[in-house]
């Protein structure tokens, strides 16, 4: 009797036990599905734009502008792949506005990025590295946005094969300030363009970069927040892989050029040594070194995995040697968008007011804590 009771117990017990075990899983299930069906990963870009556009995020003109750009980008990262097999490294033969020499792919992606955003029919006016002046455009058939770029940055890497990157940011057009062809003079069509582009990062509706990597992966937020989409290129569309980015608070990876050491201000060696013994918890493990010298890899993996990339003024080159407009600017956005920041060294990036179209700045991003720590020591 009691051994029959105790089986019915024992059956019963493992009755409830399946039961429950049941309703968990399926409630797993259930809370699987509730994930997949909120996350984004596996958007298509064309189609997470229009979901911008439809969360008014954008309108329909910027919208085309950035599906252009990723036309654009999916052109260079075929270029850039074929590069060495079709004769594309070394020397174009010339310099820029900057004095820098132009690789063959700077002018062949500048060609790519301006005739694509060109032909979109929705810039009013670019602005490139690699141009002299910012360039107002005849055929724009609406929107009035105004795009500055750098088309292919680190390209110094690419006879190495060594990751490089196109980093954009779009402003509105300034509506009292838009060039008239028909009546005025090339100057003063040039003056309007550079009074368009001249804008405070703050401005910036949205801003990326297409990094030409082992994958080539394009980063971008539109003031909601940072996405990633990584180009299938058995597909040809670039699909999200990593949604709303946010760089970590603080991390130990440190990205400078460290051979200029002996020109950097007292306070900046100050602050690398400390790195050496633990940074802001003085005496632990000391920080990683990592630099790859394309300012395009080194965001983007301090974006990752947290830290801080600095290009410094130094006693040669006080502004140290990054542009605000197509480099320091659209990161800043970048960065602030994922939860961390983009200092000059005293403050915001985002807050400075362009003088000049080609302007140069010290240049700090990565992890909030991390650049924080760095401004104390630039007082
Ligand atoms: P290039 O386009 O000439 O390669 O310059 C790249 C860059 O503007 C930026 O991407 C790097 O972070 C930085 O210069 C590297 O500069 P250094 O060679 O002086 O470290």
């Amino acid at each position: 009797m009691m051994m029959k009771s105790t089986t019915a117990f024992v059956q019963k017990t493992s009755a409830l036990k399946r039961s429950n075990n049941k309703k968990a899983a399926s409630t797993k299930r259930a809370a699987a599905v509730r994930v997949s069906a909120a996350s984004e990963i596996g958007t298509p870009f064309s189609t997470w734009v229009l979901q911008q556009e439809m969360k008014d995020n954008i309108d329909n003109e910027h919208a085309i502008v950035l599906q252009s750009i990723s036309v654009a980008c999916k052109q260079i990262a075929s270029l850039v792949q074929r590069a060495g097999l079709a004769g594309m490294t070394g020397l174009a033969g010339d310099t820029n506005v900057q004095g820098e020499d132009q690789k063959k792919l700077d002018v062949i992606s500048n060609d790519v990025f301006c005739d694509t955003l060109r032909l979109s029919g929705r810039t009013g006016v670019i602005a490139s590295e690699e141009e002299d002046v910012p360039v107002a455009v005849e055929e724009t058939y609406g929107g009035n946005y105004v795009c500055v770029f750098d088309p292919l940055d680190g390209s110094s890497n690419i006879d190495a094969a060594v990751s490089t990157g196109s980093i954009w940011g779009i402003y509105a057009g300034d509506s009292q300030c838009v060039p008239d062809f028909n009546s005025e003079s090339p100057a003063e069509v040039e003056a309007k363009c550079v009074q368009n582009v001249c804008q405070p990062g703050e401005n910036l509706v949205s801003a990326g970069y297409c990094m030409y990597s082992s994958s080539t992966i394009l980063v971008i937020s539109v003031g909601d927040g940072v996405y990633g989409f990584t180009l299938d290129s058995a597909v040809g569309e670039f699909i999200m892989t990593h949604e709303r980015i946010q760089i970590p608070k603080s991390g130990k990876i440190y990205s400078f050029n460290e051979g200029n050491y002996d020109m950097w201000a007292p306070g900046l060696k100050k602050y690398m040594d400390s790195l050496k013994t633990g940074g802001k918890e003085t005496g632990s493990k000391p920080y990683s070194a990592r630099y790859i010298g394309s300012l395009v890899g080194d965001f983007h993996r301090t974006m990752l995995y947290g830290g801080i990339y600095g290009y410094p003024g130094d006693s040669k080159n006080p502004n140290g040697k990054l542009r605000l407009l197509y480099e320091c600017a659209p990161m800043s956005f970048l960065a602030e968008q994922a939860g961390g920041a983009g200092s000059d060294g005293t403050g915001r990036v985002l807050k400075i007011n362009p003088e000049k179209v080609h302007q140069r700045v010290p240049f700090f991003t990565g992890s909030s804590e991390e650049v924080a720590y760095l401004e104390s020591f630039m007082k």
